[in-house]
């Protein structure tokens, strides 16, 4: 079939080429389930790299082990599939040794707050400017369906047949209480909002958490739903006047569902900052 030449549509492809956000998409097809909440995360992260005008040479994506854990390979920007709760580690040590890049680390509730729960201290305590989404569906999705650190008390689940018994975390609560520099809520089903979130979260100068609530529609059939989420979820606005980490602290007790920044601290220093005043005119990288 003879292919017909338009100079005004090779004009719009460009276009959209150029300004559109699929340019931050790879050329791999997701292999999540049909339905994920992950698809609305991906596709806020692309906005948010687009409006950023990040370049994509300049953005690393780091992930630990999960169905969160793919993320880089459908980003077309440098990326590291890492190991099992490490997300955070190797994105601290990319960012000491290169500022210049825009680094985000990706992880699952198992990941984050499970087996690697233990460097979320440490980098909210240092302050590293890095982006952290975690990808909160409440389950352990990739092992299918075993209760993680944020599986609601007596949900059954695939290692709780009989109900969890334990308590679950609140992230919220947790970065604020490791003193977290900027700490937020987004949902994966309303991607506008949860991109402002990520752009914000990219542009505050230190360690920014964003948990992100989003549904595991394969392992959890009862609890963390679109139709429950869609139901809960609901904005938070707390006033910048308040913007202190008690009224946060305070707010996160009870809005397990509220969506937005709970808390920024603009004054802080970021580590490299700190680490150029105690040592000026040393490298900063170490
Ligand atoms: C050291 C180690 N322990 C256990 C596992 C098995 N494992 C792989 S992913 C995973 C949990 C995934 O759940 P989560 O982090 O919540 O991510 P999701 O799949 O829901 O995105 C586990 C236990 C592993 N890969 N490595
Ligand atoms: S198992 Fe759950 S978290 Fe993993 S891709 Fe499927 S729906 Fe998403």
């Amino acid at each position: 079939m003879e292919q017909i030449k338009s100079p005004y549509l090779d004009e719009k492809l460009l276009a959209v080429k150029q300004n559109d956000f699929l340019k931050y998409r790879s050329r791999d097809q997701p292999t999540w389930c049909p339905g994920c909440g992950y698809f609305g995360i991906a596709d806020a992260f692309y906005k948010a790299c687009r409006n950023l005008e990040l370049k994509q040479e300049n953005i690393a994506a780091i992930s630990g082990i999960g169905c969160s854990g793919r993320t880089p390979i459908f980003i077309n920007s440098y990326g590291f599939h890492t190991l099992h709760g490490r997300s955070i580690p190797v994105a601290s040590g990319l960012k000491l040794a290169r500022e210049d890049l825009t680094v985000f680390a990706f992880a699952g509730d198992g990941d984050a707050l499970g087996i690697g729960g233990g460097h979320l201290p440490h980098v909210a305590r240092k302050n590293i400017d890095i982006t952290f989404l975690l990808f909160d569906n409440s389950i352990y999705g990739l092992t299918k369906g075993q209760s993680s650190s944020t599986t609601p008390y007596q949900m059954k689940t695939s290692s709780h047949p009989g109900g969890n018994p334990d308590k679950p975390l609140n992230p919220i609560r947790l970065a604020l209480s490791y003193d977290a520099s900027f700490v937020a809520r987004g949902y994966a089903g309303d991607p506008d909002g949860l991109t402002k979130i990520i752009e914000a979260g990219v542009k505050h100068r230190g360690f920014s958490f964003i948990q992100i609530l989003t549904p595991c529609v394969t392992f959890d059939k009862e609890n963390t739903t679109w139709a429950k989420l869609k139901e809960k979820v609901y904005p938070v606005d707390l006033h910048e006047k308040e913007n202190n980490r008690e009224t946060a602290m305070a707010a996160a007790e009870h809005a397990h569902f509220g969506t937005g920044i709970f808390f920024r601290d603009k004054e802080r220093l970021h580590y490299h900052d700190v680490l150029r005043r105690l040592n000026p005119g040393k490298a900063h990288h170490v």
